[in-house]
């Protein structure tokens, strides 16, 4: 019979390689001593610090599957995860700026674009010196993105783009933009673009006042008939599976990152049981406490297993969408009632922001919202599993 690890229940560093429990151990390391000593007061200012994309492109940590030639460290999607984890234990925010760099702007970038336009990009983007964001959503079309209204409209060396995106990740402090939107030259087919700050017509202002990722900064994107060059378009895809293919890459990260914060939960909750004494004895001797943390223990456990499926799969090009929905949704909603029973297991000192756990509650609402809604992923797989669609 083997031992037991509360921590690690079905072993899962003993199923990782070398290189991946090396990543691993430098995000968590990073995670730790760089940014858990920021995050209290970033979420309760609500400052995003834009120094940190320098910081995560120094430790190799924005470019984790993109090939070494552009910058990266061509290591596997399941490390790409480990990252993911090891920074969402700390913050969701924190997480957000690193995997819309990766997966939502590089990837496009690497997939979709031109060699000139992966040799302008990727190296400033892989170092975190350039900060990029993506534009998909928009007030009007957000669960439904084919319904956007942003328009490229052909010009004689370029295009002219018009429309606004709303709720983007790192776009005011960013500098390159990666916007979608129907081209007439295309057939109204939605197309990438590569935009640059500075632009005219360009603007990116800072939505304020959100009550959950607060150190992430969040904004939208006007585009007041933007022009650009013929090489600003992404030229090797077209329609709503341009997009997607970026989305399956940020969504399985999250389904990752999200139970990366859930860990921080479960483990504060079960020192805290430890530590506070009622009727005498501790929290964490009552029934109902334990089963609470085993509760938290056994869903963990189990979506990280899914997760490290999927990686493996999609690190041998045999992942599906609808496996990356089942893992993005369940674990995303998973780690949001383990952030709640936490809070709740905490008692008054479960809404103080020294105790953490309120905040990982609150950032969990959005994670649990973008990339897809909970009830979006479970269309997706109702729609896979009944060959009937029940969007509309
Ligand atoms: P549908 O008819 O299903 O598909 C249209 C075309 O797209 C293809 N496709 C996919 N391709 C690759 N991967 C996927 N996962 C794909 N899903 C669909 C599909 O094959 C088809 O291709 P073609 O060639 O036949 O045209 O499209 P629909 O309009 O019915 O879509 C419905 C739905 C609900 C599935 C979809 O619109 C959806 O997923 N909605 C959610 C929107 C969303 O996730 N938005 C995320 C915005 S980005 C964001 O939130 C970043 S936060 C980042 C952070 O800060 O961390
Ligand atoms: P809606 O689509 O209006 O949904 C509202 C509610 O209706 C949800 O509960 C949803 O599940 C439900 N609903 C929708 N359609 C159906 C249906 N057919 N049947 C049943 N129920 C349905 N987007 C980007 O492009 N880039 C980013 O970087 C980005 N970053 C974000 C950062 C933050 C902090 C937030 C909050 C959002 C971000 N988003 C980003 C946007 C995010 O992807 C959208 O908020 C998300 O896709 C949901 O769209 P919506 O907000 O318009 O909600």
């Amino acid at each position: 019979l083997g031992s037991f690890d509360w921590a690690d229940p079905f072993r899962l560093s003993q199923q990782l390689t070398e290189d991946e429990r090396m990543i691993q151990d430098s995000a968590a390391a990073y995670a730790r001593e760089k940014l858990a000593p920021r995050i209290i007061d970033a979420f309760a200012n609500e400052t995003a610090d834009k120094s940190i994309f320098a910081e995560m492109g120094d430790m190799g940590l924005l470019g984790v599957t993109l090939p070494e030639e552009y910058g990266g460290l061509g290591g596997s999607y399941v490390s790409y995860g480990l990252v993911a984890r090891e920074v969402e234990r700390i913050d969701s925010g924190y997480r957000s700026m690193m995997s819309v760099q990766s997966s939502l702007v590089i990837y496009p970038i690497y997939a979709y674009g031109s060699e000139e336009q992966r040799k302008k990009y990727l190296p400033k983007l892989a170092s975190g010196e350039w900060v990029g964001c993506f534009g998909l959503t928009e007030p009007d079309a957000g669960s439904d993105p084919a319904g956007m209204k942003t328009r490229a409209v052909k010009t004689a060396n370029g295009y002219k783009i018009s429309g606004s995106k709303m709720w983007i990740s790192n776009a005011p402090f960013a500098d390159v933009f990666v916007v979608w939107a129907k081209s007439d030259e295309h057939d109204g087919k939605i197309r990438g673009f590569v935009l640059e700050k500075g632009m005219k017509g360009l603007s990116a202002p800072k939505i304020e006042n959100k009550l959950s990722l607060r150190a992430s900064i969040t904004g939208e994107i006007v585009m007041d008939g933007v022009e650009v060059g013929d090489d600003a378009l992404l030229p090797n895809v077209q329609g709503l599976k341009g997009p997607f293919g970026c989305l399956n890459r940020a969504r399985y990260g999250i389904s990752w990152g999200a139970l990366g914060a859930a860990e921080f939960c479960w483990h504060a909750a079960r020192q805290y049981g430890l530590d506070r004494k009622q009727f005498n004895k501790p929290l964490a001797g009552t029934q109902l406490f334990q089963k609470k943390l085993a509760d938290m223990q056994t869903e963990i456990a189990l979506g990280l297993q899914a997760s490290l499926q999927v990686g493996r799969l999609m690190d041998a090009a045999q992942a599906a969408p609808e496996m990356i929905s089942i893992v993005k949704r369940n674990n995303c909603g998973k780690a949001l009632d383990i952030a709640r029973i936490s809070r709740d297991m905490h008692g008054g000192n479960g809404i103080s922001g020294e105790f953490q756990v309120m905040r990982h509650v609150m950032n969990l609402e959005t994670v649990n919202t973008y990339e897809g809604t909970h009830d979006v992923h479970a269309l997706i797989l109702g729609r896979a599993q009944t060959g009937i669609q029940a969007f509309f």
